[in-house]
């Protein structure tokens, strides 16, 4: 008993930071505020990285705002003013054609819990890994943050509803190509911007998933939720290169561990942030209207969207189909996988 206490004693001796030296920073940006299922990912991140260092390593997190845009953070990212980013396709895929894929509409299953697990695939990881890492970014993991909700201010059920609408898109040129399948008028902003353009009826509607409505506030300018399930929100976690290449091996691995086990703890809090905040949108705006589309609406969007497919081959080229391919292999060996 007695080694025991003195070997425990010894590690933590070894674990904790000289009390000298200022530990090492790590910058970390996120995309979304504070309380945000981003935000829920890097507080947690800080913390076990804190912990298991003992200290010598701090992570400062950077929620949305105080570094600028998506852009902004991804370009700080590349330069090395950030260690660590969120990187959601639907910014960075001007950059990035081929991440678009995650954009796509009823590409991904109709049960979270699969694509949770097709997110995990190594066959697609590694592809991810060298297209990062040819625009000077390590790919470190890809998870849902919920369901992409539409908020406008009339009902839609049908394509054709969309017909004319001002709806606002993250900025990627296939989210574009992919509301103008639906007969939308894109715009494509900012998401700092996008409360005001409700507020001012500069757009008609948004999208996002239900605990963003929630903290940013669009259910105050919006009258309907519609639930489509044509696409998760995807987030990508990146790193800057040099930061990963020049990490010691114990702390390589150590990220590389407490991302693997984020990866699980992540699946579950965005079910719950999404599931309790529509409960506050409920209450505090209770006249909200709040469509789920049936199976056969749900289809004439799917055949609406499926040329969309096309054009996002022609944006991100060979490695973007071979992207597609292995996303939606990586959906059905998901699916065999995942009891229902
Ligand atoms: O709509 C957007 O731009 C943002 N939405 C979410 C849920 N996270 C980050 C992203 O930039």
């Amino acid at each position: 008993m007695r080694t025991l206490l003195l070997a425990c004693a010894v590690s933590l001796l070894v674990a904790c930071a000289d009390p000298g030296e200022a530990p090492e920073t790590w910058r970390f940006a996120i995309e979304e505020s504070r309380g945000s299922v981003q935000d829920a990912y890097a507080q947690r991140f800080k913390r076990l990285v804190e912990a298991e260092t003992g200290g010598e390593v701090e992570v400062l997190v950077y929620p949305y705002g105080a570094l600028g845009t998506s852009d902004h953070i991804t370009e700080q990212l590349h330069n090395g003013t950030l260690e660590l980013a969120m990187s959601s396709p639907g910014h960075l895929g001007k950059l990035l054609p081929e991440v678009q894929v995650f954009l796509l509409h009823f590409v991904l299953s109709d049960d979270v819990r699969v694509n949770a697990e097709a997110l995990r695939d190594s066959e697609l990881r590694e592809l991810l890994n060298e297209l990062y890492a040819e625009k000077g970014l390590a790919f470190l993991t890809a998870f849902g943050e919920g369901w992409q909700v539409w908020t406008t201010q009339e009902e839609v059920r049908r394509p054709e509803d969309f017909e004319g609408m001002r709806f606002r898109v993250m900025t990627s040129p296939l989210l574009v190509a992919s509301y103008e399948a639906y007969g939308a008028s894109p715009t494509p902003l900012p998401y700092s911007e996008v409360y005001s353009a409700l507020q001012l009826h500069m757009i008609d509607g948004q999208v996002n998933p239900v605990f963003a409505i929630e903290e940013m506030s669009f259910y105050e300018v919006t009258k309907c939720m519609t639930f489509p399930r044509h696409a998760e929100f995807v987030t990508t976690v990146a790193a800057n290169p040099r930061f990963l290449g020049e990490l010691p091996p114990r702390r390589r691995a150590l990220v590389e561990r407490i991302v693997d086990r984020l990866q699980t703890e992540i699946f579950e809090i965005q079910l719950r942030y999404n599931r309790e905040r529509l409960e506050h949108i409920r209450a505090r705006r209770p006249e909200m209207r709040i469509v789920r589309l049936g199976e056969e609406e749900r289809a004439r969007f799917r055949r609406q969207a499926l040329p969309v497919r096309e054009r996002y081959v022609e944006m991100a080229g060979p490695r973007g189909r071979r992207l597609l391919e292995l996303l939606n292999q990586a959906v059905e060996r998901a699916r065999e996988r995942v009891k229902p």
